[in-house]
């Protein structure tokens, strides 16, 4: 029996990594200081991990951007345009964020998680071992420390199924390629003494066809032919492994699997089938994704249940650590009921290390009841959970669309096209430094709201001469979109050093729901209001959604996710009546991540659509028919989920699409949709200001499938990232686009 561990956060205690990337992109580090720094950081989790005495520890899991690009780079897949750069250092990052001028790769979400990774372009690329990267770490991790690391790897198949730019229909012939170049990295470990390596094929948990499944058999079968000697854990999780007979018939050395994720459905199809004697369980069975301690007691007992089940056992997280944060050591400012529930990374792998010695024999079952007992009597003061019966009350249909959009036609006034923003403004160092200030306490709460208010001025001004068309007050006061309203509602808290790497250097600390959700007191009406009384042009009111809080946040574990996702719903809707009765004629709930939270496995999408719209439904149908719903929604692939955007019944939403605009659009000319629509016209992830002729070709092109009466004009997400030029300049050009296409259609019907 081992300990082990799947993957550890790169970010450090107190985000010194993110800290050294900023630095060396901003010119303040220089190439050499930026390697060493990044080193120690690197060390330093091993040395972690090594003293919490976990015997498998990952080596390559540690990156300066994104494991999936460093895949990528390690085979030579450079799309040409950044062929030119001969730094490897800036290549990579040109890679990752671009340049002046070659556009970036894409990112896109890590399965169901807020994390992004780089989107491989494989174009006609051959690829190579460019540098073994893996087998440098492992030399110098056993010089450090003398110990045997074991080098993590994404698997080719998902690789390939992950990247883009390549005809589906070839993509046996590019694995083809790839393969001999996977092997020759393996021999190259297996000669320096690399007894087991992790292989990461998380995309043996979707539902993949028999095309798929035959390219596992030959792969698989080519590693186990050539390289004989290295000991292969094919690794999946965040669910059931889909196949499961054919997947642990597959020569390798062990199967790692997720029994945290897996609704049960691992386990079992284990106690249908077996598990084969000859092959090591690996058993992820501490929750890599969630931040509570575990029950000991009960996670011994699903092992001693699976030491029957095999010989051979690994104990380990059910993911990467990289979905939660660091260590709980600097939390100071929680309930200290609460901080003693939470179990971050470290804690995570001294919970392994616990099992493992209890797997052992060297800790006994009191020692584990004593673990458990503590968390238990903490739970069970703020886990009472109440009813919410109060569902069954609430409206969940609002009248028809046509009698609300003429009713809200006469209350709202507004022209053709109507030109408005997603809801966020820069959010400048003054924002943030004036943030600080509040929250060391070195402004008071009266200094930090006139502050807050002199910035809605500022920006409602601004806005009345871009002559937009429904204004925001910009959400100066914002720092999370979820944060916010994780420190507003009752039952959330937020963590002052829990952050999770989102993207590159991005991170977010997303709030622990760890009670019943309530509605406490108004929480954005006196910003909105504010911002109201200062135009007369209509200002909406800026939500953020109960499906993007719940999936932005650590979630209790003691209730079903859709329990708590109605509780949600209840409080948001509070707010959005509060909004009303105050005079807001528009309210937007904002939900980004609707797609985001989609199960991984078909069968289960569509209680998870229904649950999503009946939460968004008793958000916003409580409502008077003038009031107008908007929502907005961040990347997502729309073609398969129109049905369920329209069941949203918003009257307008907008959806982030500029990066790949005639897709969208396409979307349109099959699917019959009636309610307002913005489909962002301009990309607000790059600084470039776009021209009034390409704006006018992304209206045009979206007047070709909607209505003119349907279509509003704004840029395709917040402005919250951009600084104040660019957004002015950007919006002056909207605008205008705007007013001429509106002009000319008048003009000529
Ligand atoms: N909030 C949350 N999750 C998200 C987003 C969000 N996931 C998807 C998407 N948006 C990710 N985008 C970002 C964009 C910016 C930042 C984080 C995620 C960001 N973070 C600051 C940083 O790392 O510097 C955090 C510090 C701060 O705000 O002071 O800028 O919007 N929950
Ligand atoms: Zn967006």
């Amino acid at each position: 029996i081992y300990s082990s561990n799947v993957g550890y956060p790169r970010i450090g205690e107190k985000r010194e990594w993110k800290k050294a990337l900023e630095s060396f992109w901003n010119g303040q580090m220089n190439e050499e200081q930026f390697t060493k720094t990044m080193e120690t950081i690197r060390l330093d989790s091993i040395r972690k991990q090594v003293e919490k005495g976990i015997d498998l520890i990952p080596i390559g899991d540690f990156s300066l951007y994104d494991h999936v690009l460093d895949t990528a780079f390690m085979f030579g897949y450079i799309p040409e345009r950044f062929k030119q750069i001969v730094n490897p250092l800036e290549q990579y990052f040109a890679m990752a964020r671009g340049t002046n001028g070659q556009h970036a790769l894409e990112m896109t979400k890590w399965f169901n998680t807020n994390y992004h990774y780089i989107v491989p372009e494989i174009g006609q690329t051959k690829p190579k071992l460019v540098e073994n990267r893996l087998l440098q770490e492992y030399k110098l991790i056993k010089e450090t420390f003398h110990i045997e690391a074991k080098p993590v790897l994404l698997g080719p198949i998902t690789f390939l199924l992950l990247s883009k730019q390549y005809d589906r229909n070839e993509w046996r012939k590019h694995l083809a390629h790839l393969v001999p170049v996977y092997v020759e990295l393996l021999k190259q470990l297996g000669e320096a003494g690399v007894s087991f390596v992790q292989m990461d094929e998380p995309i043996l948990v979707q539902n993949i066809d028999d095309d798929i499944i035959n390219a596992f058999h030959h792969v698989y079968n080519v590693f186990h032919r050539d390289i004989p000697n290295i000991n292969i854990i094919l690794q999946t999780y965040f669910a059931s492994v889909s196949h499961y007979r054919e997947v642990v018939a597959l020569p390798v050395a062990g199967i790692g699997l997720d029994f945290v994720h897996d609704d049960g459905e691992n386990m079992e199809v284990i106690n249908t089938y077996g598990f084969p004697k000859d092959k090591i369980l690996v058993a992820g069975i501490v929750d890599g994704r969630n931040v509570w301690k575990s029950s000991l007691v009960q996670k011994a007992k699903l092992l001693h249940h699976l030491a029957g089940v095999s010989e051979q056992l690994i104990i380990q997280p059910s993911c990467s650590l990289i979905h939660v944060p660091v260590t709980t050591k600097h939390e100071h400012t929680l309930p200290t009921e609460l901080a003693s529930t939470l179990s971050f990374a470290d804690e995570k792998l001294d919970e392994i290390r616990m099992l493992t010695e209890h797997m052992k024999g060297n800790v006994t079952i009191d020692e584990l009841i004593k673990y458990d007992e503590q968390t238990t009597v903490y739970f069970s003061k703020f886990r009472q959970s109440k009813q919410t019966d109060d569902i069954t009350t609430v409206p969940l249909n609002r009248t028809s669309y046509s009698e609300r959009q003429k009713a809200q036609r006469a209350h709202l006034q507004l022209p053709l096209f109507p030109t408005t923003t997603i809801g966020s403004f820069p959010q400048t160092s003054d924002v943030r430094q004036a943030r600080m200030k509040w929250k060391k306490g070195e402004w008071n709460d009266n200094q930090y709201k006139s502050f807050i208010k002199k910035e809605i001025a500022k920006w409602i001004d601004i806005q009345e001469q871009l002559r937009l068309d429904v204004l925001v007050h910009g959400e100066f006061e914002r720092t999370d979109m979820v944060e916010f309203f994780g420190e507003k509602l009752q039952g959330m808290a937020c963590t002052t050093n829990g952050w999770v790497q989102s993207y590159g250097s991005r991170c977010v600390r997303p709030p622990i729901i760890f009670g019943d959700i309530a509605h406490l007191h108004p929480m954005t009406v006196g910003e909105t209001v504010y911002a109201q009384s200062l135009t007369n042009k209509p200002v909406k009111g800026m939500l953020t959604g109960p499906v993007t809080i719940l999936n932005w946040s650590f979630v209790r574990n003691d209730i079903s996710r859709k329990q708590v996702l109605m509780q949600l719903a209840l409080a948001i809707r509070e707010e959005v009546l509060l909004l009303e009765k105050e005079g807001i004629r528009i309210i937007q709930v904002d939900e980004p991540a609707l797609r985001e939270g989609l199960p991984l496995k078909k069968e289960k999408h569509a209680s998870y659509w229904e649950d999503a719209v009946i939460a968004f439904r008793i958000t916003t149908s409580s409502v008077k028919k003038e009031t107008q719903i908007h929502t907005h929604m961040c990347y997502s692939q729309f073609e398969h989920m129109m049905h369920v955007i329209d069941e949203l019944d918003a009257d307008v939403i907008s959806i982030e699409s500029s990066r790949s605009h005639g897709e969208l659009v396409s979307v349109f000319e099959t699917y019959e949709y009636e309610k307002g629509i913005g489909l962002g016209v301009y990309d607000i992830h790059s600084p470039r200001i776009p021209t009034k002729e390409e704006l006018s070709e992304q209206i045009e092109r979206a007047l070709r499938v909607l209505r003119p009466e349907q279509f509003w004009v704004n840029p395709d997400c917040g402005l919250k990232t951009r600084k104040e030029e660019e957004t002015i300049a950007a919006l002056q050009v909207m605008v205008e686009a705007a007013r001429e296409y509106r002009e000319r259609l008048l003009a000529y019907g």
